[in-house]
């Protein structure tokens, strides 16, 4: 997969060099690139923002930079033939990231991340980018972060982590928190008892049938009790 960049902080993302991702990067898995709006300015400043048409608080990213180098990106795989890229603005007004939008989007080619910061990027350069190539705005939930850039890494570990062969045992990937549509059952390890604390009698059993009943147990509830939302009605 092809993940690029656009943001005014291209250093946050020098965490991508390290652990999982970095090593996927490594082996070929994933390519990226990291690409600083400043560089698609052409005044003495590099300014990237401006005060917003109609009023209000705060500053709104001009559209000519975002332009450039959304189109330079494009122009790019295009050239590589990277077949048709899905552009994701991170947004707090767009649809909620899931388990279900990671695993749609680790099938992807090509994806491209435009992290925003102030109060947004123009409207036009959404508009502008719909007609060359297929765009989502996503969130991360119900708060504000300060630009895209967190929100971006967030999903880039989700999305990166179900590409194959990134994770190195796959069956980890299926008994998680979310892959069923349920929170996942507490783990125990070595030793049974620690500080006056045993680790559940069933476990140690060896019963398979009666441990999978107990975990299911466990995940239903655990998703009752902290995220009721997630189970359906019944
Ligand atoms: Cl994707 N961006 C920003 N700025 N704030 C957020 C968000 C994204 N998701 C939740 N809050």
């Amino acid at each position: 997969m092809r993940i690029d960049i656009v943001t005014i902080f291209p250093e946050f993302f020098s965490v991508l060099d390290v652990s999982l991702l970095g090593r996927a990067r490594q082996a070929g898995r994933i390519q990226l690139g990291v690409h600083d709006l400043r560089d698609y300015t052409y005044d003495r400043h590099r300014t990237v923002d401006d005060t917003p048409y109609g009023g209000g608080a705060g500053m709104v990213m001009r559209p000519e930079p975002w332009g450039d180098a959304l189109d330079s990106i494009l122009y790019a795989d295009e050239a590589r033939g990277t077949v048709d890229p899905i552009v994701i603005f991170p947004s707090p007004a767009g649809e909620l990231f899931s388990q279900a939008m990671a695993q749609e989007l680790s099938t992807e080619a090509a994806i491209v991340f435009g992290c925003g910061r102030y109060e947004g990027i123009d409207q036009r350069v959404v508009d502008y980018v719909s007609t060359r190539a297929r765009v989502r705005l996503v969130s991360m939930g119900d708060y504000v972060l300060n630009g895209g850039e967190i929100a971006t890494m967030a999903m880039i570990e989700a999305i990166g982590r179900l590409i194959p062969g990134v994770v190195g045992n796959p069956a980890s990937l299926v008994e998680e928190s979310h892959s069923d549509g349920l929170l996942e059952y507490p783990s125990y390890t070595k030793p049974a008892q620690w500080r006056g604390l045993d680790v559940p009698p069933v476990l140690l059993s060896g019963n398979h049938g009666a441990i999978a009943a107990w975990r299911r147990e466990m995940q239903l509830e655990r998703t009752r009790r902290v995220r009721p939302d997630l189970l359906p009605p019944a």
